[in-house]
């Protein structure tokens, strides 16, 4: 079959969630991808510079038959179908209407021009990480060889980063 691999979502503008769920259904629609499985969607105060608003953010597993490149080709594909959805948004904050990143492609190291497996930053960030723990709590980080519950223990921070309901993320 295909490989596991793990995709972060976020989405700080506008129908935020509407946006989680286009994603989720696009990625499911893509050929040689199967989602498997979604975390909960949770609310997260926003990293980084400058003023923005809160995030949602989820994690989804997919079994893929698409190369790790392909993949995220077909993903930044979803990520611009997004931005160009609602018109007068696009121009200011396209960077932040649907983010989605790849986080693990199998336990792959890859690390090429524009392609970097697992994401670089992933390990140190709790609005990944929490939702990664609810698909995928006791999978290894591949370059670490920590658990990702315990990488997530070691940033936790329930005011910054909180599940909103109870019912995980899948296509509709
Ligand atoms: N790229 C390389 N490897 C990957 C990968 N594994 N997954 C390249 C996705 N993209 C990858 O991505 C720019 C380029 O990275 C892609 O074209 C691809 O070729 P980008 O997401 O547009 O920008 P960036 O360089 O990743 O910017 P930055 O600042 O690192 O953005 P991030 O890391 O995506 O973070 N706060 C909260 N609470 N929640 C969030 O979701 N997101 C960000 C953006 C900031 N703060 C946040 C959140
Ligand atoms: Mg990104």
């Amino acid at each position: 079959m295909g490989t596991t691999a793990f995709i972060a979502l976020g989405s700080n503008l506008g129908d935020r969630e509407a946006r989680l769920r286009y994603a989720v259904h696009a990625i499911d629609a893509l050929a040689g991808v199967a989602f498997a499985r979604g975390s909960r969607i949770y609310e997260t105060d926003p990293v980084g510079p400058g003023e923005q608003g809160a995030y949602l953010n989820a994690v989804i597993e997919v079994s893929a038959a698409l190369a790790a490149r392909e993949l995220l080709a077909v993903l930044l594909e979803i990520e611009r179908a997004a931005g160009r959805k609602r018109g007068e948004d696009e121009e200011r904050w396209s960077a932040r209407v649907l983010d989605l990143d790849l986080l693990l492609y199998g336990d792959e190291r890859i690390d090429e021009p524009g392609l970097r497996v697992p994401h670089p930053r992933m390990h140190e960030r709790g609005f990944v990480l929490e939702p990664l723990c609810d698909v995928a709590a006791e999978r290894v980080h591949p370059d670490l060889a920590v658990r990702f519950d315990a990488l997530a223990a070691q940033v936790r921070d329930p005011e910054a980063v909180r599940a909103i309901g109870t019912t995980p993320l899948r296509p509709r």
